[in-house]
């Protein structure tokens, strides 16, 4: 009873401050293997494939994070984790990183104890709903049932939303997106809200994903990205530069094609840097010089992980958008290797 007691008392933010005194990095050496924390599954960003091995856009930055830690992509364990369980997974030490669509906030990073390593994809929320409702803007959307997953900023998002707007709803929660799927195909709710990339994700499975439209409005800032816990800064610099050396591979065109040519040596300083054989960058790191060749060796630069898995060649469809590089009017900046 005590026990209870006593371990009910734990806040997420207190489990991570005991777990970050670890050395995540050397925990991971000597594991051999990376735990990194993704979604249940949400095709595109992180799910099985029918061979069981999962794939996604977010999945490829464990890989990359594996590969420039312990040399192979594939020695990675990935736990599935649902929006209400992400973060205890995280602060307890049962991941050593969670790579899962989430958002940046500042309760995140400040009172949850975390530390965000970077942003894999600019978001933000948009709703869905069925053709045949005749909605044609969210504000049209007064006393609907919306599917929610709990533990999400969608929740506080959607709320602030109806509350500016002067309309109500009635929330249908759910935990997973498979739930979600499953009860809004099944009429158990008018709307389905999320981060606009999940809604597209899952109407890309639906049998006729064409009965279904996205409303035109986007009502947050949804910054989706890796994170680790706060504290442990070393294994903090190795997450935020393996997905720093993906955005820059790309803009420096260094490609999963051409990567074993230009480590050759180029006559471009900053891709010698990034590829390890100009400068002491890996050594920094606690790493070997060809660190972030292998990361980007393992799945290709960002664009070329964008157009595989969530492109506008795949069935997700989605456009570079807010996540071209900067050099392309985009958001995507990565600081300098030097
Ligand atoms: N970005 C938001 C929402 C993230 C989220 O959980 N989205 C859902 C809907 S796309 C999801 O990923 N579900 C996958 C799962 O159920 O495991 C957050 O960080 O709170």
């Amino acid at each position: 009873m005590k026990k209870t007691v006593f371990l009910g008392a734990f806040t997420v933010a207190g489990l991570a401050a005991a777990a970050a005194a670890a050395g995540t990095m050397d925990d991971v050496k000597a594991r051999g293997k990376l735990n990194c924390g993704v979604t249940t599954g949400l095709v595109g960003f992180a799910a099985p494939d029918a061979n069981g091995e999962w794939k996604g856009f977010d999945v490829a930055v464990c890989r990359a994070v594996a590969a420039a830690v312990l040399g192979d992509a594939s020695a990675v364990e990935f736990v599935p984790t649902t929006g209400k369980t992400r973060f205890t997974a995280l602060a307890s030490g049962e991941i050593d990183m969670l790579a899962r669509n989430t958002t940046w906030t500042f309760s995140r990073d400040v009172d949850l104890k975390f530390e965000f390593t970077g942003v894999n994809y600019y978001d933000g929320q948009g709703f869905m709903v069925p053709k045949e409702l005749g909605v044609s803007s969210a504000k049209e959307l007064d006393g609907a049932t919306v599917c929610i997953q709990t533990g999400t900023t969608t929740e506080l998002n959607l709320a602030d939303f109806f509350r500016s707007n002067n309309i109500s709803y009635e929330p249908v929660p759910i935990e997973t997106n498979a739930e979600a799927q499953q009860q809004y195909l099944a009429g158990a709710c008018d709307v389905y809200t999320t981060d606009a990339s999940g809604l597209a994700a899952t109407r890309a499975t639906f049998e006729n994903p064409g009965d279904h439209v996205l409303l035109p409005e986007i009502i947050s800032k949804e910054p989706l990205g890796p994170l680790v816990r706060h504290g442990d800064h070393e294994w903090g610099d190795v997450v935020r530069w393996t997905l720093n050396a993906l955005i820059s591979a790309e803009e420096l065109g260094i490609t999963s094609a051409n990567i074993g040519e230009m480590s050759a040596g180029t006559n471009n300083p900053e891709i010698n840097r990034v590829l390890g054989t100009e400068g002491t960058l890996g050594e920094m790191l606690g790493l070997d010089a060809e660190w972030s060749k292998r990361a980007i060796a393992a799945g290709g630069n960002y664009g070329e992980i964008f157009a595989q898995n969530i492109g506008e060649e795949t069935p997700i469809g989605l456009a570079r958008g807010l996540n071209a590089q900067w050099t392309e009017g985009g958001l995507l900046y990565s600081p300098p290797f030097r």
